[in-house]
């Protein structure tokens, strides 16, 4: 319950919770219903186990929201940020100046990601690198001399962040209806949602099925209208949507046939998720744009990045003139710093080469045994991604009536029995830090196993 530094005075947990219930307004919150409830007060974690204000010890299967790839407790990274902040701690990119790490992060993206990238623009999120690149974008095409091609299409239950660009390039219904969105100039198609969209469809045929709807778009508005499509390599927060292998490289096929732009939002998938460094490359496509966030930095400071491809960066640079976009934190030195050492870690420790070969194919091999259980009608994943449709019939694939309530119910069985694993409507999605060993998969398999018997229970009893 203490703290080991003396910020931050020691409490109970009701009185954490008084005083959060009083003062915080979480994001995506009921605030009423959490007021009611009260928090649990994450206080520490070492390695892939958080602990709570009681003392327990819960396995995270999420890597907190998708971001700590390389764990928790890395004394590396907090070293990293300690040194930058005696020596650096604030510096702008604005005004013709630059300073050491955030060359040096540019330089290390350009090396590990994929060939046609070598130029990055820096940003605080993933949310402000995806409204950084519906501007890029239609900049980018301002200044082909084909200024009509302003529409960027996406999909459905995407989500690219919680800004208003962000937000209205993500597919979310609920976040729609507030605030007034999408802004004009972006739409969204069916998701490569096999499981609950393809009907009697093979896998492969949906693939090509759902990537056409692309084609079907952008025919619908006009190839002349349109810039860019954007896509999660796998949908996260969507559900961990996993497309089948045909579709990327129908997606590709289009966006080359009809010139348009190829954004792959690498903010979950980039940095191992997939066992490899991108999720493009895993599912062989060569996108224009890549968003990084999340993983670039293992969580450990806030950080986005837009890797932006020669394609148009050429363009940026050669006719551009003056980019009026930029944040007080672009480039930021400690997050920066951070994200220097993060890769060279992921890279010198081996860690992606090892989810590919090794802990991502036993991982798969164990969720993939969850299939068996009674409420599970698919379990699927790729390296340390996953996810478990939670069904009334496994046979005919049928969803329980009203959505949600069964995953919350299982997501609370999950929390009370010491694993994190998060509940999208009735789809158990998991995203383990990468350091995970075989031993903590199977902590992680034998606990949502023990979490789906209790969830089944409930149902019977209820
Ligand atoms: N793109 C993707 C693919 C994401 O998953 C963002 C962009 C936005 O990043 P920032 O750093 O602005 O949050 C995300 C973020 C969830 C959940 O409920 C997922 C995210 C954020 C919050 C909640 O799974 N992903």
């Amino acid at each position: 319950m203490s703290t080991k530094h003396n910020l931050i005075a020691p409490r109970t947990t009701g009185e954490w919770q008084a005083a959060d219930s009083q003062h915080y307004l979480h994001p995506f919150t009921d605030f009423k219903q959490l007021a009611a409830q009260g928090s649990r007060i994450i206080t520490s974690a070492d390695g892939v186990y958080l602990r709570d204000s009681e003392g327990h010890r819960i396995l995270d299967g999420m890597a907190g929201l998708w971001c700590v790839n390389l764990g928790y407790g890395r004394r590396e990274l907090a070293e990293a940020a300690y040194n930058q902040m005696l020596e650096l701690p604030y510096y702008n990119s604005f005004f013709k100046s630059a300073h050491p790490p955030a060359i040096e992060l540019a330089s290390l993206l350009a090396e590990v990601t994929p060939p046609q990238f070598s130029r990055v623009f820096y940003a605080g999120s993933g949310s402000e690198a995806n409204d950084t690149i519906v501007r890029m974008v239609r900049r980018y095409w301002d200044l082909c001399g084909e200024p009509g091609r302003h529409t960027i299409i996406s999909r459905e239950n995407a989500y690219h962040g919680s800004t208003m660009a962000a937000a209205s390039l993500g597919g979310m219904r609920p976040m729609h209806e507030q605030g007034g969105l999408p802004i004009p100039g972006i739409v969204h198609i069916e998701q490569p949602y096999w499981y609950e969209n393809a009907g009697d469809l093979a896998p492969e045929e949906y693939g090509i099925k759902a990537a056409r709807r692309l084609a079907e778009k952008i025919e619908e508005l006009g190839p002349k209208n349109v810039a860019a499509f954007i896509g999660e390599p796998v949908q996260g927060a969507g559900g961990v949507i996993v497309p089948p292998p045909t579709y990327w490289p129908e997606i590709q096929r289009i966006c080359d046939h009809y010139g348009i732009l190829l954004i792959a939002d690498e903010v979950i998938c980039g940095f191992g998720r997939l066992g490899s460094w991108f999720g493009s490359q895993h599912f062989g496509f060569r996108p224009d744009i890549m968003t990084l966030a999340k993983g670039i930095t293992s969580g450990y400071q806030p950080l986005g990045a837009v890797m932006v491809g020669d394609r148009m960066a050429e363009v940026l640079i050669e006719k551009g003139g003056e980019f009026h976009h930029g944040y007080t934190y672009s480039g930021h030195p400690v997050a920066c710093a951070v994200a220097i050492r993060n890769i060279r870690i992921l890279r010198d420790e081996g860690i992606v080469e090892r989810v590919r070969t090794d802990t991502g194919p036993y991982l798969q091999q164990r969720w993939r045994e969850l299939a068996e259980h009674p409420l599970v009608g698919e379990a699927r994943g790729i390296g340390f991604i996953g996810a478990l449709e939670l069904v009334a019939d496994k046979a005919t694939r049928r969803f329980f009536p009203k959505r949600g309530d069964v995953g919350t119910i299982c997501r609370d069985h999950c929390f009370a029995n010491g694993l994190v694993m998060r509940a999208v409507r009735d789809t158990m999605i998991i995203s383990p830090p990468l350091i995970m060993e075989r031993a903590h998969i199977d902590e992680l398999i034998e606990k949502a196993w023990r979490c789906l018997d209790l969830t089944a229970r409930d149902l019977t009893n209820a």
